[in-house]
């Protein structure tokens, strides 16, 4: 299966593997979106053009590490980002495990029709990623709630997305349980919600360890999930690749666990500048 898969994300951009989550497990994962929603929503700030309009709960990781256990849990989700996001050269950590890192992570709802983007910064040709995403729908998507939309193959096309190809994009419709990977190159965006209820889906993007992340996380990470956290899930979330803030705090970028820290806080606060001396 996994070999299937891989070929399908080279080929067309993205792949729909169903059935990964219990009606339980997807229960529990939405009714933790609701209340988080509920209790955060109008705090985020600086909202960027994309987010303006739509339902979001961001870093949802901040509040229950039920959120993240979702994603750790699905060998092959990790066996794929192996495949694509593993830097062979990263030799402090073993090489059968991932090292590469969560690079975005939220729960998102249609609203309007979210525009035609890509997620990898740039479009570029090549056999090598650097970003992919996951994505687990909580509600079945459709062409009436706002399903995801994509064009299958644009990943290769080594161009930034028009809005005039929305025209050529065709809905994924995906149901609770299912589990969407996308190269983050793909031009993709999402229907409108045209009916009066939810679309959630949770949303994490993977990335290389030297991708700078959407939030810092190892500066924003409760200690309580911190605790909850396996060595290489730290290293997932970006702990065991902090930059040092100078040559005499440290220089190499890739470390190993040994080099993890107890307390979040530990890794704060940080030397300043002029603590330099030569
Ligand atoms: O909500 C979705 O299904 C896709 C959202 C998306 O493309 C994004 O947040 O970058
Ligand atoms: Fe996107």
């Amino acid at each position: 299966m996994k070999e299937e898969l891989i070929e399908k994300i080279k080929k067309d951009g993205y792949c729909r593997i169903p059935n990964v989550y219990t009606e339980a497990e997807i229960k529990k994962a939405l009714d933790l979106t609701n209340y988080w929603y509920e209790k955060t929503k109008g705090t985020a700030t600086n909202l960027s053009a994309l987010t303006r309009d739509d339902l979001y709960l961001f870093n949802p990781h901040y509040k229950d590490f039920y959120f993240l256990e979702l994603f750790f849990k699905p060998a092959i989700l990790h066996e794929i980002l192996m495949y694509f996001l593993n830097d062979q050269w990263f030799r402090a950590i073993p090489q059968d495990q991932p090292n590469y890192i969560l690079q975005n992570f939220m729960a998102r709802s249609s609203d309007k029709r979210l525009a035609m983007h890509i997620d990898s910064f740039i479009p570029y040709h090549s056999k090598y990623l650097f970003i992919l995403q996951a994505g687990i729908p909580l509600q079945e998507q459709t062409e009436e709630n706002g399903c995801f939309v994509a064009i299958p193959g644009s990943h290769l096309s080594g161009e930034f997305v028009e809005q005039s190809a929305y025209k050529d994009a065709i809905p994924i419709l995906s149901k609770p349980g299912d589990l969407l990977i996308w190269d983050s190159r793909i031009w993709h965006g999402t229907m409108e919600n045209k009916t009066q209820k939810t679309r959630w889906s949770l949303i994490a993007a993977f990335a290389r360890w030297w991708v700078k992340q959407m939030f810092d996380y190892p500066m924003g990470l409760p200690q309580e999930i911190y605790e909850q956290l396996t060595d290489n899930q730290k290293a997932m979330l970006g702990f065991c690749s902090i930059p040092y803030v100078n040559e005499q705090e440290g220089v190499d970028k890739k470390r190993g666990y040994d080099k993890l820290l107890p307390h979040v806080d530990d890794y704060k606060p940080r030397p300043k500048a002029e603590a330099l001396s030569f």
